[in-house]
């Protein structure tokens, strides 16, 4: 693995259809200035490219993995399972269990593997590029400047009183 400098978070989500929640996660790390990469990889429907990707996160030069998944969601888990780089899971808002579903599939992860569950939908998308970049912001002095500026400027935006 290259210096922790050059550590980039990867994205990844269970469908195309889940891309609607997980363009905030990739919204926000453009817009803090994290490099990442992005890309669908299914437990279920493509299982080799999943397990190929995950064993090659490291020489990936890959830092944090989030994975968004709905439904019966265990692409987080299962990619936790092929690599003890942190993950953290994203549950995608489901049509038939409002993401309930997502969420306990996500969050209750026997021990030995763990991901770090974020909240259901465009909450959890945003937090869990937030979260990456203090991750990697931990061993990376300008990422973590660009995260306290964007943090900065969060808080500037909140008015004083309601108009
Ligand atoms: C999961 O099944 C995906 O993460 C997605 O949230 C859900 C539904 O997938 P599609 O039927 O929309 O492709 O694997």
């Amino acid at each position: 693995m290259k210096k922790n400098k050059s550590l980039k978070v990867s994205i990844v989500m269970g469908s195309q259809s889940d891309y609607k929640i997980m363009h905030l996660a990739e919204k926000t790390l453009k817009k803090i200035g994290v490099p990442f990469e992005i890309k669908i990889i299914s437990a279920h429907r493509t299982p080799k490219r999943m397990y190929d990707y995950a064993l090659a996160t490291k020489r990936n030069n890959i830092g944090v993995i989030i994975a968004g998944a709905g439904g019966s969601a265990h692409l987080p888990g299962m990619i936790s399972a092929l690599t003890s780089l942190p993950v953290l899971g994203v549950p995608i808002e489901s049509k038939k269990l409002k993401g309930l579903d997502s969420l306990l599939s996500i969050v209750q992860m026997p021990k030995g593997i763990p991901v770090g569950t974020l909240a259901i939908g465009e909450d959890g998308a945003i937090n869990a590029a937030l979260l990456a970049a203090s991750i990697i912001g931990n061993n990376n002095q300008s990422i973590k400047n660009k995260l306290n500026n964007w943090r900065a400027a969060q808080t500037k935006s909140v008015k004083k009183k309601p108009k």
